[in-house]
C-alpha cells in the first residue's frame, strides 16, 4: 500500500507537481505516526544545469536522546529510462527504485508510533538521489551527480553535532526473490553493522535475501554519509549477479513498477530492520 501510495502520485521527480504533492502526502504520515518532522529544503545544480528544488524529510523519534539510530531511503525517482529500450525520456514509477524502501519506513514508522524502542530513531528520506548523469552520453562524465540530497544533507545536519551509533539506507528492496549482498563500502566503513543486520535477518529466517557474500562497493547515499557525515553507514541494496551493472532487471527501466513489487521482500526487510531497531540501546 505504501508503495502504491507513492507511485500514485506519478514519478517523483524533482520539480514536478508530483514530486510536491509526495513530500506532502510523507510528511504528513510521518506526522501521523508522532515523529517530530524536519523538511529541509535547499536547491542543487544537476549534471544537466537545472536547479532542482529538493526537500529532504527528516522524522524524529524521542529527539530529545542523545543515543539515536538512523534509517534512510531516496525518496526521489529518476527523470529517465536510460536502461529500457522504449521511451528513454519518460520518467520511471520508481516502485522500487525510491519506491520500497520509503514504503519500508513508513512501515517502520507505524510501529515506532505505537512503541517507543530504547534508542532515538531518524529517519531521512533524501531527496535528488537518482538525478544522476547517464552513462554512455556525450557529455563529459561528472563526479558526485547522484545523490545530491544526501550530499547536501551531510554538510548541513538538521542538527550540529548529530552522530546516531549508524544509519542503515534502504534501496531496491521490493523485488521478488531480492538478494541483498554485503556490499563492499558498507563492509569497508561499518562491518560490525553488517554483521548485526544479516545475524538479525539470519536469526529472523530470511537469509535466502541476506545472502553472507561481499560485494563490490556502490556509490550510493551511504557513501556520503560515510564519508562526509562521519557516520557508519551500510547499504542494504538489491544485487544481481546476472545483469550488467549488477542491479535488479528493472533498474532504470519501466518495467519498475508496483506490479514487480513483493510484499514477502518487504516484510523480510521491515522485520529485520524492526528487530535491529528494538534490539538496539
Ligand atoms: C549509480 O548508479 C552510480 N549508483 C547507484 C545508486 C542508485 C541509483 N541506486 C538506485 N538508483
Ligand atoms: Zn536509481
Amino acid at each position: 500500500q505504501f508503495v502504491k501510495a507513492q507511485v500514485d502520485f506519478g514519478p517523483r521527480v524533482p520539480n514536478s507537481a508530483a514530486h510536491s504533492k509526495c513530500a506532502e502526502y510523507l510528511t504528513a504520515k510521518l506526522k501521523e505516526y508522532k515523529a517530530e518532522v524536519i523538511v529541509q529544503q535547499a536547491e542543487a545544480k544537476a549534471f544537466d544545469g537545472k536547479v532542482l528544488k529538493m526537500k529532504n524529510i527528516i522524522a524524529q523519534w524521542q529527539p530529545a536522546k542523545q543515543n539515536r539510530i538512523m534509517l534512510c531511503a531516496h525518496w526521489d525517482t529518476r527523470p529517465f529510462a536510460d536502461q529500457d529500450k522504449t521511451d528513454v525520456n519518460k520518467p520511471i514509477d520508481g516502485a522500487n527504485d525510491g519506491g520500497s524502501g520509503v514504503a519500508v519506513l513508513l512501515e517502520i514508522g507505524r510501529q515506532l508510533a505505537a512503541s517507543q524502542p530504547n534508542i532515538g530513531v531518524d529517519i531521512i528520506l533524501f531527496d535528488a538521489e537518482d538525478y544522476g548523469q547517464p552513462d554512455g552520453g556525450m557529455q563529459k562524465e561528472q563526479a558526485n551527480s547522484y545523490c545530491l540530497g544526501s550530499q547536501y544533507w551531510a554538510t548541513n545536519k538538521h542538527k550540529q553535532d548529530y552522530f546516531p551509533r549508524f544509519a542503515i539506507l534502504l534501496d531496491m528492496v521490493g523485488a521478488k526473490n531480492a538478494t541483498f549482498t554485503m556490499e563492499g563500502g558498507s563492509m569497508h566503513y561499518a562491518p560490525t553493522v553488517v554483521k548485526k543486520v544479516w545475524d538479525t535477518a539470519a536469526k529472523l529466517g530470511y537469509s535466502t535475501y541476506f545472502v553472507y557474500e561481499q560485494t563490490n562497493p556502490v556509490t550510493d547515499d551511504h557513501y556520503y554519509l560515510n564519508t562526509l557525515a562521519e557516520i557508519p553507514s551500510i547499504d542494504i541494496i538489491h544485487y544481481d549477479q546476472t545483469t550488467k551493472y549488477h542491479f535488479p532487471s528493472v533498474w532504470h527501466t519501466h518495467n519498475d513498477k508496483l506490479e514487480n513489487i513483493d510484499p514477502k521482500t518487504l516484510k523480510a526487510v521491515g522485520q529485520t530492520l524492526l528487530e535491529t531497531v528494538y534490539t538496539s540501546h
